[in-house]
């Protein structure tokens, strides 16, 4: 059967060349991403890219997370299918500036979102095929820039905290436990390297407080600008970004 239509020609990969430096802000649910976002609205020349939880939640008005979390069985499966196509989107996303920061990433959704529903029997073997098929596809034949990963590492009993306290509505029955997993498969990825060893990752202490955590964001700004070798210019206050989530 004929695998595909490469054969042993090396063709470009889609959109090869056309992104900037890209960080990805990757960490538990509740780790202070957005927080850690908003953080670098200040400077110019940088593309800020939260995750699209506005499209799953309406999704030509349909609450994809909200089903996700009611009827994990049924809407597991479609859910991540809908963040595989999103994330794509984000990491597609033309822009004329020098960095690219985004929540999340096609990988987190590959290593750590998709890996626990197959794990903890979510979602039937089919499912878990159709969606690893389409990873291994994208990354195969598109490219997704990837210069830096910014881990925001936090242990599950302080995110669980976090979590209750923002009180998001479709997140009200997340148990400490999916969080336990979830913490698991992004210290597999992040920290024992089992995956995309060659993407350097910056571990930040994510448990701390706002107060402390700023330490933290200016070491990872360091190294950001340092990486890229963007210059830190600061926008005037009218001009900053609104982030949403
Ligand atoms: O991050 C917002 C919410 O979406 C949170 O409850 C976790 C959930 N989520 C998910 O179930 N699967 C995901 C992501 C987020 C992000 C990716 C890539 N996959």
């Amino acid at each position: 059967m004929a695998q595909s239509g490469y054969s042993n020609k090396v063709f470009p990969k889609y959109g090869e060349g056309t992104q900037p430096f890209t960080v990805l802000i990757e960490g538990n649910i509740g780790s202070g991403k957005t927080t850690f976002l908003n953080h670098f609205q200040k400077y110019k020349d940088i593309c800020l890219i939260t995750e699209p939880v506005d499209k799953w939640r309406n999704c030509a008005g349909i609450n994809l997370l909200d089903l996700m979390y009611k009827e994990p069985h049924r809407w597991a499966h479609p859910f991540q299918n809908y963040v595989t196509l999103t994330m794509l989107q984000s990491h597609t996303l033309p822009t004329d500036k020098s960095v690219k920061l985004m929540e999340r990433s096609i990988f987190s959704a590959r290593y750590c979102f998709v890996e626990n529903m197959h794990k903890n029997g979510t979602i039937a073997p089919g499912m878990y095929q159709i969606l690893k098929e389409w990873y291994e596809f994208i990354d195969k034949s598109i490219h997704i820039q990837a210069d830096l990963i910014v881990y925001l590492r936090t242990t599950p009993e302080v995110v669980y905290d976090r979590m209750m306290c923002r009180a998001r509505s479709e997140e009200s029955c997340v148990p400490l436990e999916y969080l336990q997993e979830l913490h698991e498969l992004h210290e597999n990825w992040l920290i024992h390297k089992n995956f995309m060893s060659h993407v350097p990752v910056l571990v930040l202490d994510a448990n701390l407080g706002l107060d402390a955590i700023n330490t933290e964001y200016k070491k990872s700004e360091d190294s950001i600008f340092k990486a890229s070798s963007l210059q830190p210019i600061l926008v005037s206050p009218v001009k900053k970004q609104r982030l949403s989530s």
